[in-house]
């Protein structure tokens, strides 16, 4: 990894699991791979997995939580402010983001203060209305690609209001606390066979009512 000041300082990787012990362990593997070299540490927060993902986490990652389950923008939250290097970045566990782009990620954090992994194509159609509304007024085309990099005080104070928002109201919060957005196009990997957001309708439903509660706290 080219060694910009961020790195040689440190990078946090967090990641939320609910019930991926099926992913985590080659999550970690690629991460390490990845930020071989470079000071770095793995936080895993999970939410009462059932199928031992937690336990798996404490033998592999660097810190492991578990809690009830409240969402994964919670889960995220609760893991950058467990974090201890100036650079953290977020990744999901389920091997739906690639862990070897997370240099170039960090390497534009030289630029601004948040940087996300936007898909070049977003799958559901509640996404891509989500990148024209809320994605345009905050200055990315992937609003709900919980793939960033964040300088540690434009999170780590944030006080979130709203239930889930997959991801998205840290960056409503980073923005409306005067934080520069910024994103590099990534071509994701294939998602998982059955999505566990919930089939077409309801997943839609719940990620349009997601970017209601965004453009209310917003705007
Ligand atoms: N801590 C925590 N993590 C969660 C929760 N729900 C999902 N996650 C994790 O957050 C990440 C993204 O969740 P996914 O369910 O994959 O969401 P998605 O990628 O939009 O939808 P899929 O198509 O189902 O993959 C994964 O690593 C999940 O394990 C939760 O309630 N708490
Ligand atoms: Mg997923």
């Amino acid at each position: 990894m080219k060694e910009t000041q961020a790195s040689i300082r440190g990078i946090s990787v967090v990641t939320t699991t609910w019930n991926e012990k099926e992913n985590i362990k080659e999550l970690i593997r690629c991460v390490r791979a990845t930020l071989n070299g470079v000071p770095h540490e793995i936080i895993v927060v999970d939410d009462s997995s059932t199928d031992g993902t937690l336990e798996l986490a404490k033998q592999l990652a660097d810190v492991a939580v578990g809690k009830k389950r409240e969402g994964q923008t919670k889960g995220l939250l609760l893991g950058a402010k467990l974090a201890k290097f100036p650079v953290i970045v977020t990744i999901d566990s389920d091997l739906e983001n690639t862990p070897e782009f997370i240099p170039f990620l960090v390497e534009k954090l030289a630029v601004f203060d948040i940087v996300v992994a936007s898909r070049t194509f977003l799958p559901r159609f509640s996404e891509r209305w989500a990148a024209r509304t809320l994605g345009r007024l905050v200055g990315v085309s992937d609003f709900y690609s919980n793939f960033r990099a964040y300088k540690r005080d434009a999170v780590v104070n944030i006080d979130l209001k709203g239930g889930e928002t997959f991801g998205g109201e840290l960056l409503v919060r980073a923005r409306k606390a005067g934080f520069s957005i910024g994103e590099v196009s990534y071509v994701a990997p294939p998602r998982r066979f059955q999505p566990r957001i919930g089939g077409l309708f309801w997943a839609n439903f719940r990620i349009i009512f997601a970017s209601l509660k965004c453009l209310f706290y917003l705007l």
